[in-house]
């Protein structure tokens, strides 16, 4: 069978020849205008990235390639018949654009538990910093210290030639998210577990593999974790932590520099940050009415009651979907397949259907549906995952994913520099005709 490195080998001049194209003969093309607005209001809708892994279509969400989420569910292969997608085929997916076959599929697991040997400078990176470092903190932290063995900065150093960039950029990212899952577990086991240290087994997948090393084995979760990594990979160039890896490794910063980047702003609450806050926010409504069996007027009163304290409400909006995230609802299949009756998840759907005419009748919110950080805690907490300060490193390890992949092309592209022009705020006056 035929193995990642060498499907992707093969691909690389084929898409260089259609960019050099495209830009010698249409480099003019115009893609859209730039307003006033785009500028002060954080670039919402312009175009002005290129992303291969995935897009996002404001009504139906994400696509990984052309495929939707119930596409990928279907066709992608998982851990048995019917399985959920499993992570390994989302990586050969985005990366590729090909649907890997089931033994493509165990051959690349195997060789990234074969990638996953960690150095023990980096766990002593990590117990460099106080326990109660918030969960990011140190992953980061472990991400930085992986850096050490960066295949990209050697080679750079070594005067390796530009076409051949892409090179150690592919075993610079595929050794990233292989080390992630152990790095990841490690802080969790540290924080919570008394640092009683799970190894990785070698019969397991990738997320499968990540749940067991956190301390949990009910094959469920393993079958939750895989949808869970995988939903969580891609979704397109500009979200903050996928176009800050972009931006970082455009001046040839390696795969660690940028998704150590990429983490930092993942750990935003209004990013990545916000699975935490939800669970959190979940949380105070149940402690606020003593049981999550409460009326539909008492949780619209705390929903108000949050907006008027100047919060969010986490979990709903979104920068580009105009519609409920595909991401939530597979999950919400899940829950109703598994845990119909967990009374959190019922709260979930109860939130669900009070929440978004409250947003909208605010007038300003754009999108007032639930994005994938509205499920995924109830989900987690249900199967004894129950510590929300943790909940954005996983968010994290999956988007290794997405991350990687793109960080490839971004080299075999030859993309270069990220370098777009600022205008002060005299000069925006000046354009707008103000004096
Ligand atoms: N609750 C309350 N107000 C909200 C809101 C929400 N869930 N979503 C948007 N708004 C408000 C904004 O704060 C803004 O108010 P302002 O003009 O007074 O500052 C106004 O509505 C317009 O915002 P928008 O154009 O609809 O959204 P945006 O593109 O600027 O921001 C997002 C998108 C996600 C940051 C925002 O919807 C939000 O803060 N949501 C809650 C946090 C969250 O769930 N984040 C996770 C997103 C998914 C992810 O990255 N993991």
């Amino acid at each position: 069978i035929r193995d990642l490195f060498s499907e992707l080998r093969e691909l690389v001049p084929e898409h260089q020849e259609r960019v050099k194209k495209l830009r010698k003969e249409h480099g003019s093309v115009e893609l859209g205008k730039i307003t006033v607005d785009m500028v002060l209001g954080g670039m919402r809708g312009m175009t002005a990235l290129l992303w291969l892994g995935s897009a996002v279509d404001p009504d139906e969400g994400i696509r990984f390639r052309s495929m939707t989420i119930p596409d990928c569910q279907k066709t992608l292969p998982g851990a048995f018949p019917g399985g959920e997608p499993l992570p390994e085929a989302v990586l050969w997916l985005l990366l590729t654009g090909k649907i890997p076959s089931k033994e493509q599929v165990d051959s690349l697991a195997q060789e990234l538990r074969s990638r996953a040997t960690i150095p023990d400078y980096a766990y002593k990176a990590i117990d460099a910093l106080p326990v109660h470092a918030h969960a990011m903190t140190q992953f980061t932290t472990g991400v930085m210290a992986l850096q050490v063995q960066s295949e990209f900065q050697k080679a750079y150093e070594g005067g390796i030639p530009k076409a051949r960039y892409w090179e150690p950029t592919y075993e610079d990212s595929m050794n990233l998210i292989a080390r992630l899952p152990s790095i990841a577990a490690y802080i969790y086991r540290r924080k919570y577990k008394d640092g009683k240290i799970i190894p990785m087994d070698d019969s397991l997948d990738y997320g499968a593999n990540y749940a067991h090393m956190l301390g949990f084995d009910d094959p469920e979760m393993l079958e939750f974790m895989r949808l869970y990594i995988s939903i969580h990979s891609d979704h397109e160039g500009g979200n903050v932590s996928s176009h800050t890896a972009h931006l970082v490794a455009t001046p040839l910063s390696d795969p660690y520099l940028a998704f150590a980047a990429a983490l930092n702003g993942l750990a935003g609450p209004l990013h990545g940050l916000a699975n935490q806050e939800v669970l959190r926010w979940i949380r105070s409504i149940v402690a606020e009415f003593g049981t999550p069996d409460i009326s539909t007027e008492q949780l619209s009163d705390y929903i108000h009651k949050t907006l008027n304290s100047g919060q969010v409400v986490p979990g709903y909006g979104h920068g580009v979907l105009r519609n409920t995230d595909p991401r939530y609802t597979c999950q919400r299949e899940f829950a109703l397949k598994h845990l119909p009756n967990d009374p959190l998840f019922q709260l979930v759907s109860k939130i669900k259907e009070v929440v978004p005419p409250i947003l909208t009748k605010l007038g300003k919110v754009k999108n007032p549906w639930p994005n994938v950080d509205a499920h995924s805690g109830v989900l987690l907490n249900y199967y004894g995952l129950t510590e929300e300060n943790y909940y954005t490193v996983l968010f994290g390890v999956a988007r290794s994913i997405g991350v990687g992949p793109q960080l490839i092309w971004d080299r075999a592209l030859g993309l270069p520099l990220e370098r777009p022009k600022s205008v002060t705020l005299e000069k925006l006056e000046a354009l707008c005709g103000k004096s």
